[in-house]
C-alpha cells in the first residue's frame, strides 16, 4: 500500500497551468474540515458552490472558485472529496496546493492515488483501474473506446456474476460431501454439467482479443535477407527516411522501432537486420534479435526467397524490389517497390485488414495477458472438476477457479502489480 493511506491527499488534478481552470482535488478525513477552513463553511454535498477562498492563517484571499463535496462513501474514491475549481494560473495554483497540505495529515498525493484508494474501498475493480489507465493514455478513437468497456466494469460485471456462480455451485459440492456417508456420494449430473457450461463460459471470454498490440501498436516486423530493401520498404511506409539505406549488405544491425497510425490503427513498424550466417560480432548479435523479433511479430512481412519463408500465424510474402525486371513469376508474392511505390497502398489495405482480426471490434473486451491466463486457469479447474466424481476433489478444483477470479478482479494476491499499474497513472488520479 502506498505511505500514509489514513493522510488526506491533494493533487492538482486537471493538466499543467497556465489553463483557464484548474481542478484541485482533495480526499480523505481531512478534505471537509479542510474545506471548511479555506471556503468559510462546508459546503452542500454535490453542488457546485461558489466559494471565496482564504488562507485561514492570515485572511489572505486566494481565488473566488467552485466548491464541489462528495461525501464518503458515495465518492470517487470512497472517501470525503472536495474538488476546487479555481482560476488555472500557476500561482493561484500552487497558492491553494500550499494552503491546503500545510495543514497536519494532509500531503500531496502519489501519482494514481485516487485511484488506488478507490481500489482499496472497493469503488472499482482492478480491471476498472486498468481500464482507467488506458482511457488516460489513449491516443486514439479505438483504444478509447474499448478502455471505456472496460474502465465502464465490462468484465467486472461478468467477473461478479461467476463469483456468485462458483460459490453456489461451491455450496452444492459440500452438501454432496456432507451426504458422502449416507448416498453413494457422487455427485449428480446436473452439477457436472453445470461446471463444464461455466468453463465453456469463461474460456469463451479468455479468447478475446488482447489489449497490447491495441495499447502499444501491432507490431509489424519486416524481415528477409540483407539488402532486400527492408529499411527502404519502411521509409516508404512511414514516408519519411527513418531507416538507413545503403547498397551496402547488413546496413541495419540493430532493430528499429517506428510507430505509425494507419487508418487511425496503431502499428509499430520494425525494421531488423538482414538474416544471413554472419562473422561478424555486431551483425551476428543484431541478426539473433532479428529472429527474436520475427517469432514476436503480430504480423510478419517477408522479403526473402518463397522456399525460405519463416512459419508465422499472420504473415505477408513480398517480391520486393518489383520494379526490376525479373524472370521467375511472383506467384503468391505481393509486388512492392519502394522506388516507384507499387503496390504499397495494397500492403498498408492488408495490414489494416490483418490488425482488425488482432483488435476488439466496437464494444467488445478485450483482455490483458494477465487476465487471460487467469481466466484459462479458472475455465480448466472447472473443466477438470466437471469430470470428476468425488465431491471433496470438485470442491478443491471449485476453490482454484474462485481464486484466479478473485485474482483478476485485485481481490486476492495483488500488491506487486498495483505498484506496476498506479505507476502508470498520472498525478491527480
Ligand atoms: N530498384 C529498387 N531498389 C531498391 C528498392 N528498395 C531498396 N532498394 C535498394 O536496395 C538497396 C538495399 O536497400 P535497403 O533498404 O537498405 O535493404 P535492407 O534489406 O534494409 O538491407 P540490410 O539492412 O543491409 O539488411 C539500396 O541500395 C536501395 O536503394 C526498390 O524498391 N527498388
Ligand atoms: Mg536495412
Amino acid at each position: 500500500m502506498a505511505l500514509g493511506a489514513g493522510d488526506t491527499i491533494v493533487a492538482l488534478s486537471s493538466g499543467r497551468p497556465p489553463a483557464a481552470i484548474a481542478v484541485v482535488r482533495t480526499s480523505g478525513p481531512r478534505a471537509s474540515a479542510l474545506a471548511q477552513q479555506v471556503a468559510g463553511s462546508l459546503p452542500p454535498a454535490r453542488q457546485a458552490t461558489l466559494r471565496r477562498l482564504i488562507d485561514p492563517t492570515d485572511g489572505n484571499i486566494i481565488d473566488d472558485a467552485l466548491v464541489i463535496r462528495f461525501a464518503g462513501p458515495h465518492s470517487a474514491t470512497g472517501e470525503d472529496v472536495v474538488e476546487y475549481q479555481c482560476h488555472g494560473g500557476r500561482a493561484t495554483v500552487d497558492a491553494l496546493i500550499a494552503v491546503l497540505v500545510r495543514e497536519s495529515g494532509v500531503r500531496l498525493a502519489e501519482p494514481g492515488e485516487f485511484t488506488r484508494r478507490a481500489l482499496a474501498n472497493g469503488r472499482l475493480d482492478l480491471t476498472e483501474a486498468e481500464g482507467l489507465a488506458d482511457l488516460l493514455a489513449a491516443e486514439t478513437d479505438l483504444q478509447r473506446r474499448s478502455a471505456m468497456v472496460r474502465a465502464g466494469g465490462g468484465l467486472r460485471v461478468r467477473l461478479d456474476r461467476w463469483r456468485e456462480q462458483l460459490l453456489s455451485l461451491s455450496a452444492r459440492a459440500e452438501v454432496a460431501i456432507d451426504y458422502a456417508d449416507e448416498e453413494d456420494g457422487s455427485l449428480d449430473n446436473d452439477l457436472s454439467g453445470a461446471l463444464g457450461d461455466l468453463s465453456t463460459e469463461i474460456r469463451m471470454l479468455a479468447e478475446s482479443p488482447r489489449v497490447e498490440p491495441l495499447r502499444d501498436g501491432i507490431r509489424v516486423v519486416l524481415a528477409g535477407p540483407p539488402n532486400a530493401g527492408k529499411s527502404s520498404l519502411l521509409n516508404a511506409l512511414v514516408q519519411a527516411e527513418r531507416a538507413i539505406v545503403t547498397p551496402i549488405a547488413g546496413t541495419t544491425r540493430d532493430v528499429i522501432e517506428v510507430p505509425v497510425s494507419i487508418s487511425g490503427i496503431p502499428f509499430v513498424l520494425v525494421d531488423t537486420a538482414g538474416l544471413h550466417e554472419s562473422d561478424d560480432e555486431v551483425e551476428a548479435i543484431g541478426i539473433a534479435r532479428a529472429r527474436q523479433e520475427t517469432s514476436s511479430a503480430d504480423i510478419l512481412l517477408w522479403l526473402g526467397a518463397a522456399e525460405a519463408t519463416p512459419v508465422h500465424e499472420r504473415l505477408i510474402v513480398l517480391l520486393p524490389k518489383s520494379d526490376i525486371p525479373r524472370d521467375e513469376a511472383s506467384n503468391h508474392a505481393l509486388p512492392v517497390s519502394s522506388h516507384t511505390g507499387q503496390g504499397i497502398p495494397e500492403l498498408s489495405t492488408k495490414l489494416v485488414g490483418l490488425a482488425l482480426k488482432l483488435l476488439p471490434r466496437k464494444d467488445e473486451i478485450a483482455l490483458v495477458r494477465r487476465e487471460r491466463d487467469l481466466l484459462a486457469e479458472a475455465s480448466d479447474a472447472l473443466a477438470r472438476a466437471a469430470s470428476l466424481t468425488d465431491p471433496v476433489l470438485v470442491a478443491e478444483e471449485l476453490r482454484v477457479a474462485r481464486t484466479a477470479i478473485d485474482r483478476i478482479a485485485g481481490r486476492a494476491g495483488v500488491e506487486d502489480l498495483l505498484d506496476t499499474l498506479f505507476g502508470r497513472f498520472c498525478l491527480g488520479k
